[in-house]
């Protein structure tokens, strides 16, 4: 079947536990997502793609599978999501599920059969090891080390050998080796393909392909030691390929999760027509403020993060088409991040302006629409995210509480996993319980959707402004992407050219008015304001963290 144009799209991703709570019992559900598909549609969106809705016992909270055929009990039932999905076709939405395909949850039952011995049919669907033994005793089969902090192996009682899992000890890493395996990766794609599930996104998926005979990492780097061995391995193609041969049957969408790739490699994924993915959520915009992960966090480079869009953007130009995102479910919120709380209207509106303009698909997770913040609790006891409490259990030890508890704020997924705030009402408007599952920031008397619907200046009608405007504008959907005074710390300016029409976005990243030397090609031309977040605007004049996109009239 021929694809849609997957490039003009926009996507809303939802997190569904703390979207909506529908049915109130203080967890978000497909029930509140049915009620919010009008918002959704609203928002001038294209597609919805949902973090896993599948059964999860929740070591990582869906990311860890226990039956890919199914929606989990919390969040409603198959008959459900189908209801939520024709609503959503209705409403011109397309539906992205999550394909989390590198694990399993260790309750799937094909590891509950595949741990009982060497002799079942589901015994080589993981990896299992014996451990090495040595006159000092037993050792893992290899140091490769999980990304969730601590070593990549588990130990199985009943075939005395280790399983490899590169994220929790609750999600054993899949064989893909293994034929069998990718014959029920593909069972599972059409199952929801053919219920009318419009494309994947499909997590970690380059990190499928393990190095034959697993050999050790780098000794002395923690937690990716050895990710030089499963990232983009050396079987990754192929099976990208014999999953894309699926995908192709229904014209269904792909977006692969690629951390740490760089687009060299991403080329190889994302080009022509015998690409193997259309998009990929590469990782380097997400960097501006750390060093590989938010943990090891450092003071916000505006340089560094726009190296990293102009990379991208030059880098697929012509060739590939971007994922464009600031905010996941794996990440803290971005104006807490790259923005400012004196300035925080502006600075959520410049970061959606910094972005949604530049080639490619913008991505906007629930919650950032509105300019929701980082939350801080107290003690590591209070967050759930397992990659947070494992970082804080094993690293920096000897630091003072205070400073451990500083990297849990500016680093926990758990910021992006608060419930949305939909009203000043009790518990934010997201549920009708008297406890949501997980905290509520507090601030959602003064941040949420309900008080921002009718201001024309808010962070949330911007969004929609944003989104209209890329929407309406085939320069801003297909023209060339050009930076200009890359190396300012000040602002960021670029701009989009297709058939003669130029548009020109100016930010401001500062605190302080700024007053800079328009690019030559701006100068001197007439000037439409199409957006920007200041009631006027004067080109050559930035307020702090004023957003400007232009209309260039040739001279
Ligand atoms: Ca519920």
């Amino acid at each position: 079947m021929e694809q849609f144009d997957f490039r003009r799209m926009s996507i809303y991703q939802i997190w569904v536990r703390s979207f909506c709570d529908g049915n109130g019992d203080g967890i978000g559900d497909l029930y509140g997502v049915y009620d919010k598909l009008d918002y959704i549609a609203s928002l001038g969106v294209d597609a919805i793609w949902f973090s896993p809705i599948y059964p999860s016992p929740n070591a990582d909270f869906g990311y860890d599978v226990s039956d890919y055929r199914d929606v989990h009990p919390d969040y409603g039932t198959l008959e459900q999501f189908q209801k939520v999905l024709r609503r959503a076709h209705e409403l011109g939405l397309k539906v992205l599920l999550d394909l989390v395909i590198n694990h399993t949850s260790d309750q799937h039952p094909w590891f509950l059969e595949s741990r009982k011995g060497p002799d079942n049919p589901y015994s080589d669907y993981y990896f299992w090891r014996d451990p090495i033994l040595k006159r000092s005793g037993r050792r893992l089969p290899n140091n490769w080390s999980s990304q969730f902090a601590g070593p990549a192996w588990e130990y199985g009682e009943e075939r005395d050998q280790y399983y490899l899992h590169l994220f929790s000890k609750n999600q054993p890493d899949l064989n893909m080796d293994n034929p069998r395996v990718r014959e029920e990766i593909e069972g599972i794609m059409r199952f929801w393909l053919d219920m009318g599930v419009d494309g994947f996104r499909e997590d970690v998926i380059t990190y499928i392909s393990k190095r034959e005979g697993l050999p050790n990492g780098l000794p002395w780097l923690p937690v990716i030691n050895a990710m030089h061995h499963y990232k983009d391995g050396p079987n990754l193609l192929p099976y990208l390929r014999q999953f894309r041969a699926v995908a192709r049957e229904y014209g269904a969408v792909q977006i692969g999760e690629a951390p740490m790739t760089g687009v060299k490699r991403a080329l190889r994924y994302v080009c022509g027509p015998d690409r193997v993915l259309d998009m990929l959520i590469q990782f380097q915009p997400m960097m501006a403020d750390c060093f590989l992960t938010e943990y090891l966090h450092h003071a916000f480079s505006l340089r560094k993060l726009k190296r990293a869009f102009s990379r991208w953007q030059y880098g697929l130009a012509g060739r590939g088409w971007n994922a464009l995102y600031l905010e996941n479910h794996d990440h803290p919120r971005i104006v807490s991040r790259y923005g400012s709380s004196h300035f925080w209207r502006e600075s959520a509106t410049a970061l959606a302006a910094s972005y949604i303009f530049q080639q490619g698909c913008p991505f906007v997770y629930q919650g950032q629409e509105i300019g929701m913040t980082n939350i801080r609790l107290h003690s590591i006891e209070q967050y759930l995210d397992v990659a947070s409490r494992n970082l804080y259990h094993m690293f920096h030890k000897n630091e003072p509480q205070e400073k451990r508890m500083q990297r849990i704020h500016v680093s926990s997924r758990d910021s992006a996993r608060t419930p949305v705030q939909w009203s000043g009402a009790p518990n934010a408007g997201f549920t009708s319980a008297p406890e949501p599952w997980f905290y509520v920031n507090q601030n959602y008397t003064k941040i949420n959707v309900a008080a921002q619907e009718d201001d024309p200046d808010s962070v949330l009608n911007f969004y929609r402004a944003a989104l209209a405007l890329r929407k309406g504008s085939e320069t801003l959907l297909f023209g060339d992407y050009r930076e200009y005074h890359p190396h300012s710390g000040t602002h960021y300016l670029y701009e989009r050219t297709l058939n003669g029409e130029r548009i020109a976005v100016a930010i401001s990243f500062a605190h302080i008015p700024l007053h800079i030397r328009l690019p030559e090609p701006w100068r001197g031309a007439t000037k439409t304001l199409l957006l920007g977040n200041y009631p006027d605007a004067i080109p050559g004049t930035l307020r702090p963290y004023e957003a400007q996109v232009w209309k260039i009239e040739s001279t």
